[in-house]
């Protein structure tokens, strides 16, 4: 069977770039099953039997727009054999919002971490081999729009995927959020594949009503999780849904704390 890249990022992020780039003129546009959001799938050049599956352009993983929806049950039901994750390194904190969502879903995760020629020309700095420590993930640096990296990226991912290196993510949430998560896993996830738990478990803590649909989970146990999620919330003061949202942003300003430098005001650049 042929192996399946899905691209993933946010809009903007330089992902129809990148997808030409990696398919050439060898692409063929569609829709999603069901709506008229665009698919666009591609063979991989000189890679004949890669498909490259360019999912469609988003913020994050939640149910609110189409676009979500058709992304995260691409991922969850299809199950691609690796997700690359384009990522705009001249907005690293809004774009590894997605990030952290991707590498929850038990699946291997590669980024490319785009715009580097912007960076560079702004006299930044992004330390990329301390980012992919940070955040478990290989990070490879490129310039879709100049075609650089690109090869070097094509080679890890394919590194990634034959040596099945699923991701596990190095974030974890508060304690008295975990324990809720290690409860809504024993109580209603235990015919859920290990690798998709937590995802689920994170779902079902944010009341995301398309996926506590889904799973048609019995009423009782639903009734406990709800007890349980209504006293967090109690606990820490916020709504499940932002508390999540919040943790996420603290851990994504501690990994660009070690990894990126902002040119000081008046230091000038060699080019
Ligand atoms: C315009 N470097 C630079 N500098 N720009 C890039 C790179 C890169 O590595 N990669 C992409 N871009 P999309 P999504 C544009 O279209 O691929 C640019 O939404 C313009 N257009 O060229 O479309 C890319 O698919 C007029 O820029 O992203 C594009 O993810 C003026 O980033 C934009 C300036 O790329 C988005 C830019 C008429």
């Amino acid at each position: 069977m042929d192996l399946r890249i899905a691209l993933a990022g946010n809009p903007n992020s330089g992902k129809t770039t990148l997808f030409n780039a990696l398919t050439g003129l060898n692409q063929y546009v569609g829709n999603w099953p069901g709506v008229t959001v665009e698919k666009k799938e591609g063979r991989l050049k000189n890679h004949n039997d890669v498909k490259v599956v360019d999912l469609p352009g988003i913020y994050s993983l939640s149910p609110y727009t189409l676009e979500e929806v058709v992304s995260r049950d691409y991922l969850i039901s299809e199950r691609p054999d690796i997700i690359l994750n384009i990522v705009d390194a001249s907005n690293l904190e809004r774009n590894l919002y997605l990030t952290t969502q991707l590498t929850e879903l038990g699946l291997p995760v590669v980024i490319a971490l785009n715009m580097m020629d912007v960076v560079k020309k702004n006299g930044d700095q992004i330390d990329s081999k301390a980012l992919s420590k940070k955040l478990g993930v290989p990070v490879c640096e490129i310039s879709a729009l100049k075609e650089e990296g690109i090869k070097e990226a094509v080679d890890t991912v394919l590194k990634s995927v034959k040596d099945n290196k699923v991701t596990i993510p190095t974030h974890s949430y508060s304690n008295e959020i975990e324990e809720v998560l290690a409860d809504i896993t024993e109580k209603a996830l235990a015919n859920v594949p290990k690798e998709v738990q937590r995802w689920h478990a994170i779902k079902l803590f944010e009341r995301d009503s398309k996926i506590t649909e889904k799973l048609n989970i019995d009423s009782r146990a639903l009734s406990q999780i709800e007890n349980d999620i209504c006293k967090v919330e109690k606990e820490l003061d916020d709504d499940s849904e932002s508390l999540i949202t919040n943790e996420r942003y603290l851990f994504i300003n501690n990994v660009i704390d070690g990894s990126y430098k902002k040119k000081r005001k008046g230091e000038t650049t060699s080019d």
